[in-house]
C-alpha cells in the first residue's frame, strides 16, 4: 500500500508532496513500488503546487529540438501552446535547439519567460538527431541552465499543450508513462532485448516515454550524460538500441528510479480513443506526416 513518504520527501524533505492525495483515485496506480507518486488528475490541488514552488523559488528550463523540417512543422504551435499551459506560475526559459536559428518564430512571451536559441548540426540519420539530444542537453545544463534554473524539462517538439502542465510535475527525477503501454503487461514493453546493447534489459518497472523527462538540473545532467555514454558505447560496438534514446532512457530509469512519475494525462495520443482513466488532456501528440517528415 502506498504511503505519502515518497522517495522525494525522504531525500529532499519536499513539502510539495504533503498536498498529494494518493487515495483520491482508485481506478489507477498512484504510487510506484519504491513509493514515488504517479501524478493523476484529482490527486492534487493545483494552486498548492503553484504556491509551494513560488515560495521555494523554483524556475524551469524547457529544452526542445526543432531540426530540419520539424521546425516549420511543429515549433510555433508547441511554443504558443506552452505559453498558455506550461508552468504558468513560474519563470521559464526555453532552450530551442535548431540547425536554422534564423527560422525560429518570434513568439510573444509572458513576463518572466525567455527564449534562447542554440545552433546544432543536422545529423543525416534521424535516429542520430534524436539520440544526440542527450549530449546537447547535458552540455547546455553545464554551461548555462545550472546557473539559471532549478529544474529542467526535456520535450519532443511534435506535441501540443492543451491543459495545465504545472509545478505538480516538478520533482528531483521525473519520468512519463507511455500512453500506449501504461495498461499493458510488462512482457509487451518494447525494451531493448539485444544483450549487445547497453540499453539491454529483460524486465522493468514501466515503459517510459522519452517525449518528456525532467528533474533537478543535477539529475537531468546525470541522466543525459549516462544515456549519451551508453549511446556512444553502442556506436563503438556497432549496435543501436531498438528505440534509440528511449531504450537508453528506460534502462537508466530502471537503474535509477524516478522520484516522480507522470500519468499519460501528461502526454496523450487521442488516436488511442476514449479511456475513462484519462480525465484531462494536458499535452497531446501532434499528428505526424511521416512521409513528408522522414524522407528527403
Ligand atoms: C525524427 C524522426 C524522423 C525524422 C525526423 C526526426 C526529427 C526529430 C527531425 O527531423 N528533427 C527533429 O528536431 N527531431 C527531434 O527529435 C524533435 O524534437 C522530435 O520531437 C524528436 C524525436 O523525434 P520524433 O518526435 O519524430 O520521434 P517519436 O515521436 O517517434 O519519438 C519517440 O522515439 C524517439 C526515438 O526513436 C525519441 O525517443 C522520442 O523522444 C520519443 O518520443
Ligand atoms: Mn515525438
Amino acid at each position: 500500500k502506498c504511503t505519502l513518504e515518497s522517495v522525494e520527501m525522504l531525500t529532499s524533505g519536499n513539502s510539495a508532496d504533503s498536498s498529494l492525495d494518493l487515495w483520491s483515485r482508485n481506478d489507477v496506480q498512484t504510487c510506484t513500488s519504491w513509493k514515488a507518486p504517479i501524478i493523476w488528475e484529482g490527486m492534487f490541488t493545483p494552486s498548492h503546487y503553484d504556491q509551494i514552488h513560488r515560495n521555494k523559488g523554483s524556475s524551469v528550463a524547457l529544452t526542445v529540438f526543432a531540426v530540419g523540417r520539424y521546425l516549420d512543422a511543429y515549433l510555433e504551435t508547441f511554443l504558443n501552446s506552452s505559453e498558455q499551459h506550461f508552468m504558468s506560475s513560474l519563470p521559464v526559459t526555453y532552450y530551442v535547439f535548431t540547425d536554422s536559428p534564423e527560422l525560429v518564430p518570434n513568439i510573444k512571451l509572458a513576463p518572466n519567460r525567455h527564449l534562447k536559441v542554440i545552433e546544432v548540426e543536422r545529423h543525416t540519420r534521424w535516429q542520430d538527431i534524436s539520440m544526440m539530444r542527450m549530449k546537447a542537453i547535458s552540455d547546455v545544463i553545464e554551461s548555462d541552465i545550472r546557473h539559471h534554473a532549478t529544474h529542467v524539462f526535456c520535450f519532443d517538439v511534435d506535441q501540443v499543450f492543451t491543459g495545465r502542465f504545472g509545478p505538480e510535475a516538478l520533482g528531483d527525477s521525473v519520468a512519463l508513462l507511455h500512453a500506449h503501454y501504461y495498461h499493458l503487461p510488462r512482457m509487451l514493453f518494447t525494451y531493448d532485448h539485444n544483450p549487445k546493447s547497453k540499453a539491454f534489459m529483460k524486465t522493468g518497472d514501466f515503459y517510459y516515454h522519452a517525449a518528456i523527462f525532467g528533474g533537478s538540473w543535477r539529475s537531468v545532467k546525470a541522466l543525459t550524460e549516462a544515456c549519451y555514454r551508453s549511446i556512444m558505447a553502442d556506436k563503438e560496438n556497432e549496435v543501436e538500441a531498438l528505440w534509440h534514446d528511449e531504450s537508453h532512457l528506460n534502462k537508466y530509469f530502471w537503474l535509477h528510479k524516478p522520484s516522480r512519475v507522470l500519468s499519460p494525462e501528461y502526454c496523450w495520443d487521442t488516436s488511442i480513443g476514449y479511456r475513462s482513466d484519462i480525465q484531462v488532456y494536458r499535452l497531446l501528440w501532434a499528428p505526424k506526416d511521416y512521409y513528408n517528415l522522414r524522407t528527403s
